[in-house]
């Protein structure tokens, strides 16, 4: 918790980062991933935070997701990440996400694990402090929820 100069009270963000192609939620595959869009779901996320501030991103650039990452290390409390394809390739993103200290949660719009073989070997599961799949969109509001809970101490919420 930071305390500005006029007295109000500036809680660190949660960063919600989203992997490639998750732009394009609600414009394909609508029986895996719903018919839902990002942004609708940056609005879900943002309903659940209730005035916990949150960055809520999206990039199709592993390069970027890292920064973001290295961002939260510095800036943040914890990281809800729906990594998409870059879980089951990235040990470069696994390695950043290691270094934070706060809770991890990796999220999975669909239950990976009832897919095919190459969703099944997540990078980020074994350094996750919790995995979310399954849920549809559903699951975005229930991590911020969940993370709003685990970190009130420290945001001194
Ligand atoms: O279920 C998830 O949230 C995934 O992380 C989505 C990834 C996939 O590689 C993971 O195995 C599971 C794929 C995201 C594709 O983006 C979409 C674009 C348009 C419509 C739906 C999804």
């Amino acid at each position: 918790m930071v305390t500005c100069i006029k007295g109000c009270v500036m809680t660190k963000p949660i960063y919600i980062l989203n992997g490639p192609n998750l732009n394009r939620l609600g414009t394909r595959e609508p029986e895996i991933y719903g018919h839902t869009t990002l942004a609708e779901v940056e609005t879900m996320c943002r309903e659940a935070a209730q005035g916990q501030s949150i960055e809520f991103r999206q990039s199709n650039r592993e390069y970027e997701l890292i920064e973001w990452v290295h961002e939260a290390i510095d800036d943040g409390i914890g990281i809800i990440i729906n990594p998409a394809a870059f879980t089951f390739t990235s040990i470069a993103l696994m390695d950043a996400l290691k270094m934070f200290k706060g809770p991890v949660f990796e999220l999975h719009i669909s239950n990976i694990h009832r897919r095919e073989q190459i969703y099944h070997n997540s990078y980020v599961s074994p350094i996750a402090t919790a995995v979310i799949a399954g849920l549809g969109v559903l699951g975005y509001p229930m991590a911020v929820r969940a993370m709003r809970e685990l970190t009130r101490e420290t945001a001194g919420a």
